[in-house]
């Protein structure tokens, strides 16, 4: 019994946390729910079903020994070369904020691999909302928010709006969204224990 009840909690603080993640800037795991960064997932069908918004992480998660991630230019996605690296991880598990607008690639460096489907390109999008009027992949401009385009991004924040400074906000809004994790817990207790 209590066992259970302990199980359905979690299960209620997991939700209530995936919720407020993806509000709050979402962490990512590449290739989830039903792969990882491996050899069988489908990395274009697996980033169009995501929005990727500015502060959002990716967590790649892996054996190490078996892969990489290295973060490329476009042609080196498109050729599956990693000789144009702008970045390599090989934690295993290794987390990357998307801190700019704007397309990046990442693909295995492991020979044969990036062939064989393990590339990745992510679009960061603005993180306001589309205003009215704009084109609903975020790029409006009523406002003065932000473009983001795939060519070098331009972003135009109105102070007191939009703070694109990446640590304290990201930090800050992670412990908003703790707190009101929390609460929203405390709140569903009763139902848990009925
Ligand atoms: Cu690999």
């Amino acid at each position: 019994m209590v066992s259970l009840k302990r199980m359905s909690l979690l299960a209620v603080v997991v939700v209530v946390a995936a919720a407020f993640s993806t509000a709050n800037g979402g962490s990512y795991g590449v290739g989830k729910p039903n792969g990882g960064w491996d050899l069988q997932t489908n990395y274009t069908s697996w980033a169009s079903s995501i929005t990727f918004r500015l502060g959002d992480k990716l967590v790649f998660k892996y054996s190490a020994a078996v892969h990489d991630v290295v973060e490329v230019t476009k042609d080196g996605y498109l050729s599956c070369s990693p000789s144009s690296s702008i970045a390599v991880h090989r934690t295993g598990e290794d987390t990357i904020e998307l801190g700019r607008l704007g397309r990046r690639y990442f693909i295995c460096g492991v020979p044969g691999h990036c062939d064989a489907g393990m590339k990745l390109e992510v679009w960061t999008r603005c993180t306001i909302p589309s205003p009215p009027g704009s084109d609903g992949n975020g790029n409006g401009t009523p406002g003065g928010i932000c473009i983001d385009g795939s060519s070098p991004p331009t972003i135009i924040s109105t102070p007191g709006v939009v703070s694109y400074g990446s640590a304290p906000g990201s930090s800050g809004s992670a412990n908003t969204a703790l707190a009101i994790m929390a609460a929203a817990t405390v709140m569903l207790l009763p139902l848990i224990m009925v």
